[in-house]
């Protein structure tokens, strides 16, 4: 019997976000509305400094935003550097449904939102502006890798919303936004609106997705190599180790240092994560259950 549906995501906030993409799951609704439903509220909300409005900015204070999304049919949008709008998703979600293209970058990303009726909006909070000029003080326009982990007072070590779903029909869909490394270079795109690093959806076989330092699971195309190790008959939590493992050995020395976790969904509704360091939590929500986690860690 499968568990469906179902709605997992990354970090404690995603019991939050859950609560969105449950409303259009409880209804009968496509996976692929409940995740977008869910990752907005992050988008939106301006104590989340990762995702979205209140996001930290670049080291030239810019906000720049990626984000995707993936459905049931192998269909897939996302759009990376997005300035000014405060639901990345849901341009990706566009850029999935109205063009023939799968991801629209920068100053081109922002055009297509604004034909698209989106609003053009100021996405650098107080809070978030006044951290990046202490940041500037400090470190002097040097970006660092791993940045978050050390951001004071902050409960996470990483706030970006990673979310995955099946739906009643037994179908899935994944949705990812962030607003990236803080204070990265002008520019930077990370794993998250990347197709099959920060998150990917077989409809066949499961769906992952992944939170943490990007350039370490872009190098090893982590969402993709979760699902591929599920279709081989990992269980979602042994593929998620597997991908860290995976990390650490292609970076033995940073990996000790840095974070980064996955967390997956089959087809079945079995679900796991595992991550580099202790931290990472995860939220999922069933007819049976309304948890967090902490997944287990390498480290
Ligand atoms: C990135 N994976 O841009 C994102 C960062 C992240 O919480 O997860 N931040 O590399």
């Amino acid at each position: 019997v499968r568990n469906k549906p179902i709605v997992i995501s990354t970090w404690d906030f995603g019991k939050e976000a859950n609560a969105g993409a449950w409303a259009v799951l409880q209804q009968d609704g496509r996976a692929v509305d409940a995740v977008e439903a869910g990752v907005r509220i992050p988008e939106a909300d301006p104590g989340n400094q990762s995702v979205g409005y209140g996001g930290r900015p670049d080291r030239d204070g810019h906000v720049t935003l990626d984000a995707c999304i993936m459905d049931d049919k192998y269909r897939c949008g996302s759009v990376a550097c997005l300035e000014h709008i405060k639901h990345p998703i849901s341009v990706a979600r566009l850029v999935m449904e109205k063009t023939p293209h799968v991801m629209l970058v920068g100053e081109g990303a922002l055009q297509f939102a604004l034909e698209n009726g989106f609003k053009k909006e100021k996405l650098l909070t107080a809070k978030s502006e006044e951290e990046w000029k202490e940041w500037l003080l400090e470190h002097k326009y040097k970006p660092q890798k791993n940045i978050e982990n050390r951001m004071p007072g902050s409960k996470h070590d990483h706030d970006t919303i990673g979310m995955v779903a099946m739906d009643n029909h037994g179908n899935m869909g994944g949705a990812c936004t962030t607003s990236g490394m803080a204070f990265k270079l002008r520019g930077r795109v990370g794993d998250s609106p990347i197709i099959g690093a920060g998150l990917y959806v077989d409809n066949e076989v499961g769906c992952a997705t992944s939170s943490g330092v990007g350039e370490e699971v872009i190098r090893i195309v982590g969402a993709h190599l979760v699902v591929e190790l599920m279709r081989m008959g990992y269980h979602p939590e042994a593929a998620c180790r597997k991908a860290v493992e995976r990390i650490a050995k292609r970076n033995p020395a940073g990996a000790k240092d840095l974070q980064v976790g996955f967390l997956a969904l089959n087809k079945h509704g079995e679900y796991g994560a595992y991550a580099l360091q202790e931290g990472f939590s995860y939220a999922v929500r069933s007819d049976k259950e309304e948890n967090i986690y902490e997944a287990k860690h390498l480290f």
